[in-house]
């Protein structure tokens, strides 16, 4: 099964099941796998990996490997690892339950990482060396190039550095998928690069396989499994409010001429609010846009497919189980209309930059100031990771952050005097929009930040006490530019902790 996948036929004999092919990873290897947002990542080895590791703790000779991805996996990958107790150290990225709950209980090492951050650091040497790559791939080819899948992340970093690689030929995976990858083989090490010749945001500059040294090869194993699929919750009230006062605003900033009608390429998060916003994009009439992002989802699929969308640039793809259908169904015709390319050339700063991106993405909570922390809840525990978001909020034309503006029931308010944890730091936050409303922060002081922020974005059960907290920290802060009383800067959060809410009783 599969083996027809595999043209370059004196490969053929590297062929082996996922237990030889993980037996050939050492304890405390570093391991670079394939894989992002839950689609392209290795189905077999990891699993097979985790039930040697968990042999070993039963053996009472534990060991464990470190772990890098381009982003999020799957429960094959980071839970098969997680739960085997099997990972040392993890980036950049995570989103798995049990390795978050493992990372927060203090039993495994976390790097969060600015996602472009990492192939280029894995090149300046920053990191352990690659000992063994894991990749995904539908096909090898004659000349032993290699057909990426779902999504390409770090991959091409990880075939040009791992010492073995072991591949993982999915059957799953559809061979029409060639010709929609664009991998760019013209970076270079400082003082060496030069300008990256992306000009639109759907031009392609590099190739449309991986290449591989078939020498490196240590095995190949044959899968037929499909990619983690994700679930979108209906489109709530909220999800709408903020997408609606999102609309609003870029339609202004049309009618001001400041966008052209057509926007920018837009660069959206995923998750629920995201696609609501995307659905909003094409009701309220938007046309012949362009997406630069990270991740195509189903807001971005239904856009291509209405038209609204004319090109989508991302590194991988995250469907639902139906959007998934639709997309293999109209794979031919969309082919020439989406682009995936490495991370490190779908998240670069001097692209994102020079095509002017508008980037939407969600966060935890904010402050008053604009400071924006997407990855830690209560200061200490992680979420996720702040992926590619800062990649693009630093770098694009407009920097978006959305969320409720309460969460837990409202026993959170995401608006807060001062962040638990920064990611996004307020020179990096332009706009902010909840529910309520929207806050457009460009141009403005710190304090003028802080009076719209609180009447713009602030849920209304806790508006007065962060008015309150502003006006006393202007009275009596001793510096008066960014007014904070520093013993109840983080009080809100305290009693969160302490009391279940951060309501005053
Ligand atoms: O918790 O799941 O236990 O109920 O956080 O919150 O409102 O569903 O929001 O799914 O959009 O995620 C920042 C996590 C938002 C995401 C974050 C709790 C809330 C809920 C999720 P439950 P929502 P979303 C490129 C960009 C970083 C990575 C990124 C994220 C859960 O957007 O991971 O941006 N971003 N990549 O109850 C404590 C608060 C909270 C809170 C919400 N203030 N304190 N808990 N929650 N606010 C992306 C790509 O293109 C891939």
């Amino acid at each position: 099964m599969g083996e027809d996948r595999i043209q370059r036929v004196s490969l053929r004999a590297r062929v082996m099941d996922a237990d030889r092919a993980a037996a050939l990873i050492a304890p405390a290897a570093t391991v670079a796998m394939s894989g992002f947002t839950g689609a392209g990542h290795p189905k077999a080895v990891p699993q097979a990996l985790a039930r040697r590791i968990e042999a070993s703790h039963a053996a009472g000779t534990p060991f464990k490997i470190n772990l890098f991805t381009g982003a999020s996996t799957a429960p094959e990958l980071d839970g098969a690892l997680a739960h085997a107790d099997g990972i040392a150290l993890r980036l950049p990225f995570q989103s798995d339950p049990e390795a978050r709950r493992r990372i927060n209980a203090g039993q495994m090492e976390y790097l969060d990482m600015h996602l472009s951050h990492l192939p280029q650091e894995v090149w300046f040497g920053f990191h352990n060396a690659i000992d063994v790559a894991v990749v995904e791939v539908a096909a090898i080819f004659e000349d032993g190039s290699l057909l990426p899948t779902t999504s390409v992340g770090n991959n091409k970093t990880w075939l040009d550095l791992g010492q073995r690689i072991i591949l993982e030929v999915n059957a799953w995976q559809p061979l029409e998928l060639q010709g929609l990858h664009d991998i760019y083989y013209g970076t270079a090490l400082p003082p060496q690069r030069q300008p990256i010749p992306l000009i639109h945001g759907d031009d392609r500059i590099g190739q449309p396989t991986l290449r591989c040294d078939p020498e490196r090869i240590a095995a190949i194993v044959l899968t037929d499994a499909p990619d983690r699929s994700n679930r979108f919750d209906p489109i709530d009230d909220d999800c709408r409010r903020i997408a609606g006062h999102l609309i609003e605003f870029l339609r202004h900033e049309v009618a001001r001429g400041r966008l052209p009608a057509t926007l920018l390429p837009i660069q959206s998060g995923v998750g629920n609010i995201p696609n609501a916003v995307l659905a909003g994009l094409a009701q309220a009439g938007f046309h012949d846009l362009g997406a630069f992002t990270e991740v195509i989802q189903d807001g971005m699929l239904d856009l291509l497919e209405a038209g609204v969308l004319r090109y989508a640039s991302a590194t991988g793809f995250n469907f639902s189980p139906q959007a998934e259908a639709r997309f293999r169904d109209r794979l031919g015709s969309l082919r020439n209309r989406i682009v995936l390319r490495s991370l490190g050339i779908s998240n670069h700063p001097e692209l994102i930059r020079r095509l002017g991106c508008i980037c939407m993405n969600g966060m935890l909570e904010a402050d008053i100031y604009g400071n924006v922390n997407s990855t830690h809840v209560m200061g200490s525990s992680i979420m996720n990771g702040i992926g590619g978001s800062g990649d693009f909020a630093r770098n694009g034309f407009l920097s978006i952050f959305m969320s409720r503006s309460t969460a837990r029931g409202g026993s959170i308010s995401t608006l807060v005097p001062m962040v638990s944890h920064v990611d996004h730091c307020e020179h990096d936050v332009a706009v902010l929009v909840t529910e309520q409303g929207l806050a457009d922060l460009r141009g403005l002081s710190p304090k003028q930040r802080a009076r719209q922020i609180i009447a713009r974005c602030a849920h209304p059960d806790y508006r007065d006490a962060l008015r309150d907290y502003f006006d006393r920290a202007c009275r009596d802060s001793r510096g008066k530019h960014t007014p904070h009383l520093l013993r109840e800067a983080l009080s809100w959060h305290q009693r969160w902790l302490e009391t279940g809410t951060m309501r005053t009783p």
